[in-house]
């Protein structure tokens, strides 16, 4: 079972222990509150008297025992974290063994404490001694069903998934021809405009994950027994008591910051759709039908800024490429995170530790197995702080670094706290931070850090802005639907013998997109998106995506910045980076609101910031398609 925390390691399992680990996969937070609405009151009515032999459960003993978890949780964290990293950095048989046995271990655990803590329900506690109780019942991402032999069952799984899905390749001409891996095709992904090529990259990337069902449906059914033993009405109820909230209650705030969204979505839909019709000709992409999934640049259509040169307004492109330019400069991967590290210590925060440096990874070896979808991790809670990315010199992963050193640097300012409140606010949090900072790389930023000569003036702002919303407006409906679907899966609305139709509805209910060929029961495709097979919740980067530009906007009113949000830079700003600083030392030692409101002075989660950004463009966007609108009617 996989504990809520952080940990990204490896699904399945724990992961989240404590501090832990990993961020991407795992997990979070816990709130308070919620726990009185969720799942937790049925296991407090299952525990039935809260009476032990000794007698009735004391204040006092509710302490130590939460003293006792922490420690207990602190040495078994370590040790599967250090399992679940050598398990992704070196992918054998016998690796993926002892990160299962490890997890095992650790799940064990705290689904025994969890349960152990229902003793103290009821009882009027202290507020740290009651929030930790509760963060600890929601602290496993998967709790394993209490039998042994399900529980090893189920933490095999999970390990077994995570090396599946390093391991994928596509090998186009059969098992002795060469074979391409995912860090291969995504650059074929990014750069072909041929839809044949695409399609078949597509199609053979997707091909990896047929293997991987039947493994995630038994997956379903140990996760939600597992759940439903701790008093949750499936998993996914589980996933959604982390936000201090009712479950119910937080299905409805994203739906709240999806309708927020939504027509800003729509707007960036309908130029993109014509302007790919206008390339690949109606009969690919028709301008009133969904956009087939190859064409966007993605190989999940999540993010599509790799297609702006298609879509570019021509009297409005800032004129640079960032990949282009790193390239000439001969960028190394240790330098594009020196990079990184110079903006988060530009606000006052420390270096990263020279173990940092040491013993993360950052190019692919050529001679083993990896998991190279990125990842940051905290070994041993403190400053045993590390990066897993197999970086390429790009655009993209310039970005990707701030976010995950966004990770270590909040694992580094939570470290102080007590074990349990070793987390970010809500797992939104966590993976916000380090794109807010990467929303200040503006062209006077990579001015002044020499990587362009000249800042464009004003008249580019619309190409800037259409290059940015091509990531962060269309990964809107993406972020949202990927849990949609888990969600369905685990209270049983959608089964096996409709998991691929049911995600191709989502796909293109929120998104507007098909795929490129007909798909039947017979393929996986939620199965090739990492987060499926490593089990690492989705809803968080719906939830960043938002935050993000709640942070930026409140940094730079900080920062005493007056301008447009778009060409702000809180690069060198230590004011700004001491108010950010103060949040994330708040780690998760209080309701989330309350880690919003110490930086931005707001208590809710609102997309007025990402629409407040991005309004000169849709009033651009808006405008175009309007004309495109009247242009093809007085054509007809
Ligand atoms: O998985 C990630 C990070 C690690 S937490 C690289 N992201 C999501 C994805 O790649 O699908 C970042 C944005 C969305
Ligand atoms: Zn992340």
């Amino acid at each position: 079972m996989k504990l809520s925390y952080r940990a990204v390691r490896r699904p399945g399992v724990v992961a989240a222990l404590l501090s832990l680990i990993l961020l991407c996969n795992g997990a979070a937070f816990a709130q308070q509150t919620v726990a009185s609405k969720g799942g937790a009151a049925t296991a407090r009515k299952k525990a039935g008297t809260r009476r032990t032999a000794a007698g009735k459960a004391t204040v006092a003993e509710a302490r130590e025992f939460v003293a006792h978890a922490e420690q207990r949780l602190t040495e078994l964290n370590l040790q599967s974290s250090r399992a679940s990293w050598v398990q992704a950095n070196f992918i054998t048989d016998d690796t993926e063994a002892l990160a299962a046995a490890a997890d095992n271990e650790l799940t064990a655990a705290v689904t025994q404490l969890a349960e152990q803590a229902t003793r103290f329900d009821g009882l009027k506690l202290p507020y740290d001694t009651a929030r930790k109780l509760q963060l600890l019942k929601l602290a496993l991402t998967v709790p394993a069903p209490s039998n042994p032999a399900e529980r090893n069952e189920l933490t095999k799984i999970t390990a077994s998934l995570s090396s599946d899905y390093g391991k994928g390749k596509y090998c186009p001409d059969g098992a002795g021809g060469k074979c391409l891996t995912l860090q291969e095709m995504e650059p074929i992904m990014a750069e072909s405009r041929d839809p044949e090529e695409l399609k078949r990259i597509w199609l053979g990337w997707h091909s990896i994950a047929p293997p991987f069902k039947q493994k995630y449906a038994r997956f379903v059914v140990l996760g939600n027994k597992g759940a439903r033993e701790m008093g949750f009405k499936d998993l996914g109820a589980l996933w959604r008591s982390n936000y201090d909230m009712p479950p119910d209650g937080f299905a409805a705030e994203m739906e709240r910051l999806w309708l927020q969204v939504k027509p800003l979505y729509e707007s960036l839909y309908t130029y993109t759709r014509w302007k790919l019709s206008e390339k690949y000709g109606k009969q690919l992409v028709a301008e009133n039908g969904p956009i087939p999934a190859h064409l966007l640049g993605n190989m999940w259509s999540q993010t599509w800024s790799n297609i702006y040169p298609l879509l570019k307004p021509e009297r409005s492109d800032p004129g640079y490429d960032l990949t282009k330019i790193l390239v000439q400069k001969k960028t190394d991967a240790r330098q594009m995170v020196r990079y990184g590290e110079g903006f988060f210590t530009s606000l006052g925060l420390e270096p990263l530790p020279q173990t940092f440096w040491e013993r993360s990874l950052f190019v692919k070896p050529q001679d083993r197995e990896v998991v190279c979808h990125a990842s940051a991790w905290n070994l041993d809670s403190q400053k045993d702080v590390r990066l897993k990315m197999c970086i390429k010199i790009t655009a993209e992963d310039f970005s990707v670094v701030h976010h995950e050193l966004g990770h270590n640097y909040y694992q580094m300012a939570y470290a102080p706290q007590p074990t349990l409140y070793q987390n970010s606010a809500n797992d939104g949090f966590h993976e916000a931070i380090g794109d807010a900072v990467a929303l200040s790389v503006t062209p006077e930023y990579l001015k002044q850090i020499n990587l362009i000569d000249k800042v464009p003036d004003e008249s580019a702002d619309i190409g800037l802005l259409l290059r940015l919303a091509l990531d962060k407006v269309a990964f809107l409906p993406f972020g949202y639907l990927v849990d949609q679907w888990r969600w369905k899966v685990f209270s049983g609305e959608v089964t096996p013998e409709n998991y691929n139709k049911a995600w191709w509805e989502l796909r293109t209910k929120y998104q507007g997109i098909a795929p490129p060929a007909p798909r039947s029961e017979a393929d996986f495709d939620a199965g090739a998106k990492y987060h499926v097979p490593a089990n690492t919740p989705y809803a968080r980067y719906f939830l960043a995506a938002i935050l993000q530009f709640q942070f930026h906007r409140a940094l730079c009113r900080e920062a005493g910045f007056t301008g447009p949000l778009n060409r702000c830079s809180i690069y060198g700003n230590k004011q700004a980076g001491a108010k950010l600083k103060q949040m994330l030392a708040i780690g998760q030692s209080r309701p989330w609101p309350e880690a919003l409101k110490a930086l931005t002075g707001e208590d809710k989660m609102d997309a007025t910031a990402i629409i407040d950004y991005f309004a000169p463009l849709k009033r651009w966007l808006d405008e175009q398609n309007a004309q495109h609108a009247r242009r093809t009617t007085s054509v007809r």
